[in-house]
């Protein structure tokens, strides 16, 4: 993907003398262009690009549901897939990535859908690339899934994804209320239009799809031969001996299933989807359960009020990026965008001259806390959200640990500038809903507590990603509950009853052994959520620092040594996204929002005022562009280990909150590379 160049219009700026007005007028130049990007409701939010199967799958639920998308919408989504493809034709599973047979079949179908015709030139090259790699018969389960859907593939030769497991009791520990949110929640309508064999009609496009993604007739192909065939490039995660025993079984009772256990299955998950559906206003959790409930509509009811409204609302998930338009990962990132910008502003001392974009974040905020549990909402394996904060907005309906404390964390530091607090009973509210969250080993995970053993990853058949099965504790949720607890606690300890004083600190206390003991050798945290170690890391220490850690405790010092000894000569870090897929640190050139990350870490561990901190403000000093933004570099969030996806305000807010600490606790004097030299 294209990078813009980080320097070179600076270089006249980099040879300045050090003085602490570079950094200062940095800080200035970031608030203003910050200011300038906020939303007239107060909330900042950005492209959200990055996983390339999700505009696919929208282009084919539109197909199946007969709705053609506005021609310049297609122009956009054109761009797009253009842009996307590499020279070999293959398309990646992110947008950085190359050579994944899943994003490439579901690439060229889209191409197809888009009107493009089959001799178009980069539409062969996709077919070239598919028909060299084992043709469709080979992509991850979700692509064979999305096609079976089209009518391009044969049920027969999907693992079967059974209704019937809904049925099951909820103790048992296979039973899908165990599963991520996320998994579950795709899972949840794959079965039932899996139960159901869904898939359109064929018409002439189907034919001819069929000639051009198989290198034989479609009617020659032994679909069920084919359920473990599998591209090379798109495996992370192979399917076990156990996923395949269990797949066995499972298809073996799929050929036998009684018909009215199937039809009380079916009933049973269109009810779970009907509660998904209201619960977050037909947006859904996610992209992907967005499209596939859309279509369980579609099948059941194709001019049915819910269908409609499930195509109305997927258009929240498309954007027009710089690259094209796409569909993102979320309904939008503004929530999460929004806390992290107010603490970015909120930490530099101009704070008090930005009251007005202050003011207007704290709206925001304030208006997207979660106030009700949902009803009945035990039923629906969803844990209490009463107080909490999604990553987009209260709509969303689906609460974040991490949000949550990143909210709570924002309303709790605008009280310094004198912006009204919430109310305290939403306040306590959002901490008994973050302690309710604690996982039994002291963490915390995303959006539930931790409800099945990390053995049900070996039953992960997705292919394509990592750590799906289970949510359990991760750094960056618990430094972030931690952080909002310790705000919590300097606020109200003297004020509120003793007992939630007391259940606030035995949870920290827990929070910091989990952190401590997820340490690695080398000083670094693993992170799950962004790229990477630099990622992780800030947050362990974050995590830490708000547990009150002296700032000569081992922990930081190890982390500090960590982040060090990867710094590069420009003063910066740069950290590669293959450093998630492969669980070590990979290097890359100089990053800002990863130079930002290890200089708030440093910083945070008592570090100001050593000269490589100093290299590393001014590191973002000079690569700040002349309008107070940053460069847009390579992708710096991550899920699953495996798919990046695009933070375009991170490098807004990450780099403004470090230079602004990094002035605070020193006296702001930059040191260039070659001076340190
Ligand atoms: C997100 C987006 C937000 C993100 C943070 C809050 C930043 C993180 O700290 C915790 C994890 C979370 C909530 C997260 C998890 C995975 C998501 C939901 C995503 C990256 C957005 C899209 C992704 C989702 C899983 C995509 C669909 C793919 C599946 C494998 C189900």
């Amino acid at each position: 993907m294209s990078e813009q160049q980080v320097g070179p219009a600076k270089a006249g700026r980099a040879e300045a003398s050090p003085t602490e007005g570079l950094c200062e007028r940095a800080i200035s130049r970031a608030l203003v262009f910050l200011g300038s990007r906020q939303e007239p409701d107060g909330a900042w939010r950005g492209d959200y690009g990055g996983p390339m199967f999700l505009l696919p799958m929208y282009l084919a639920a539109h197909h199946i549901g007969g709705r053609p998308v506005e021609p310049r919408r297609r122009e956009g989504m054109v761009t797009y897939l253009r842009a996307a493809q590499h020279a070999d034709g293959s398309f990646g599973l992110h947008i950085e990535s190359s050579g994944c047979l899943f994003t490439t079949v579901l690439s060229y179908v889209a191409f197809r859908l888009l009107g493009l015709p089959p001799d178009d030139e980069r539409v062969a090259l996709a077919r070239a690339f598919i028909l060299g790699h084992g043709t469709a018969l080979a992509c991850a389960s979700w692509g064979k899934f999305v096609l079976a859907l089209l009518n391009l593939y044969d049920y027969e030769g999907l693992p079967p994804i059974l209704p019937e497991l809904w049925l099951l009791p909820a103790r048992f520990p296979l039973h899908p209320s165990r599963f991520w949110c996320h998994t579950r929640q795709v899972y949840l309508p794959m079965a039932h239009l899996y139960g159901m064999k869904a898939r359109m009609p064929a018409d002439d496009l189907t034919y001819a799809l069929r000639r051009e993604l198989y290198d034989r007739p479609y009617d020659s192909i032994r679909f069920s031969d084919h359920r473990n065939t599998i591209a090379a490039g798109d495996v992370y995660t192979p399917a076990s001996w156990p996923l395949k025993l269990v797949n066995r079984i499972l298809g073996f009772y799929e050929r036998f299933h009684l018909a009215g256990l199937r039809k009380r299955a079916l009933a049973r998950l269109a009810e779970h989807i009907d509660f998904e559906d209201q619960a977050t206003h037909f947006i859904r959790i996610g992209p992907v359960n967005a499209v596939l409930n859309t279509l369980v509509h579609c099948f059941r009811s194709p001019h049915g009020e819910a269908t409609k409204r499930s195509f109305a609302t997927l258009e929240g998930y498309l954007c027009d990026g710089h690259d094209g338009t796409k569909m993102n990962g979320y309904n939008s990132t503004a929530l999460w965008d929004t806390a992290f910008a107010t603490q970015a502003i909120l930490a530099t001392t101009e704070a008090g001259a930005h009251g007005e974009t202050l003011r207007g974040a704290r709206t925001f905020i304030v208006a997207n806390q979660v106030l009700e549990d949902l009803p009945d909402y035990r039923r629906y394996h969803r844990h209490p959200s009463r107080g909490g904060w999604p990553f987009s907005d209260r709509e969303h309906g689906w609460p974040i640990t991490d949000c949550t404390a990143e909210g709570l964390s924002a309303a709790l530091l605008l009280e310094t500038v004198g912006l009204p607090a919430l109310p305290d009973e939403r306040i306590r509210a959002a901490v008994e809903l973050i302690l309710s969250w604690q996982n039994s080993d002291g963490g915390w995970a995303t959006y539930e507590r931790q409800r099945g053993g990390r053995w049900l990853e070996v039953l992960n058949p997705s292919h394509v990603f990592g750590d799906i099965m289970v949510d359990r504790s991760y750094p960056e949720c618990t430094s972030a509950c931690l952080a909002s607890l310790a705000l919590w606690r300097r606020r109200f300890a003297a004020k509120n009853d003793s007992g939630l004083v007391r259940r606030v600190a035995v949870a920290m206390r827990r929070g910091e052994i989990f952190l401590r003991q997820a340490q690695r050798d080398d000083g670094s945290w693993e992170g799950s959520w962004g790229v990477c170690f630099t990622y992780g890391t800030w947050f362990g220490v974050r995590g830490l620092c708000a547990a009150s850690a002296p700032t000569g405790d081992p922990a930081l010092a190890r982390a500090c040594a960590f982040l060090y000894a990867h710094q590069n000569a420009d003063g910066g870090w740069g950290e590669s996204g293959t450093s998630c897929a492969e669980r070590r640190y990979v290097g890359a050139r100089s990053h800002a929002v990863n130079t930002a990350w290890a200089l708030l870490a440093l910083t945070g561990a008592g570090q100001a005022n050593d000269p490589r901190c100093a290299r590393a403000a001014h590191f973002l000093v000079a690569s700040q562009v002349d309008d107070g933004d940053w460069p847009r570099q390579a992708l710096s969030g991550v899920f699953n280990k495996t798919t990046l996806i695009n933070y375009e305000n991170y490098r807004r807010y990450f780099p403004l909150w470090a230079l602004a600490r990094f002035k605070d606790e020193s006296r702001g004097l930059l040191t260039s590379p070659s001076e340190a030299s």
